[in-house]
């Protein structure tokens, strides 16, 4: 399976996950064109169909955003373009005297079968901490507190942030998928 980003913390975490199914993974490290949308599936969808003209076989990518409900899901499809801009203590500094912290990661994964386009989604509800926290892990990681826990996704290992992360629940998704269909050509 290739999967196209240039984000080598992503691939990484990809890496982890797919170490424990059969199924290889290859990176294919390509900057492509994203569109500026306030819909992660359009950007997506533009994105697959700009890599499958170049690539022309199986491969998948994925577009993550961050939404802050006080901040009416701001960055959310802006979150790179915001996080290289204002980094995390420009949204702490946004949220100063807010007491209303919640928020959700969203990743959208595209999947390119040769053929036809599918789209497959993870969710990951928290809040944003007081202050940045924690080494691992990348982006808003040292400031998003998943829901029930009391540390940081920067404040987790790799592998107990894939056990509970947007990337992994959109990933068992798209494995699903391709499982069920193997199955039936079988
Ligand atoms: P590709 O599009 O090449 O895959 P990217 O870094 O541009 O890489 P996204 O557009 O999906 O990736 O992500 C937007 C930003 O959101 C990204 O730059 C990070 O700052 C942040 N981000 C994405 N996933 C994250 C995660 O699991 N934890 C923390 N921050 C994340």
């Amino acid at each position: 399976m290739i999967l196209v980003t240039h984000n080598q913390h992503k691939f990484l975490e990809y890496e982890e996950i797919f170490l424990r199914s059969k199924i290889e993974l290859e990176w294919y490290n390509y900057e492509y064109p994203e569109l500026q949308s306030d819909n992660l599936k359009e950007i997506v969808e533009f994105s697959l169909k700009h890599v499958s003209r170049i690539l022309n076989r199986p491969f998948f990518l994925e577009d993550t955003g961050l939404f802050i409900d006080s901040l009416g899901g701001f960055p959310g499809p802006y979150s790179s373009y915001v996080q290289e801009k204002i980094g995390n203590m420009g949204i702490l500094r946004l949220l100063e005297g807010i007491s209303n912290r919640n928020a959700r990661f969203i990743s959208l994964i595209g999947y390119f079968d040769g053929k036809n386009f599918y789209y497959f989604d993870g969710t990951l509800e928290g809040s944003i901490s007081y202050s940045i926290r924690g080494k691992n892990g990348f982006g808003y990681d040292p400031i998003f507190i998943p829901e029930k826990y009391d540390k940081t996704l920067a404040e987790m290992s790799i592998q107990e942030k894939n056990s509970i992360s947007h990337r992994r629940r959109a990933l068992d998704k798209l494995l699903g998928y391709i499982k069920n269909s193997m199955e039936s050509i079988k």
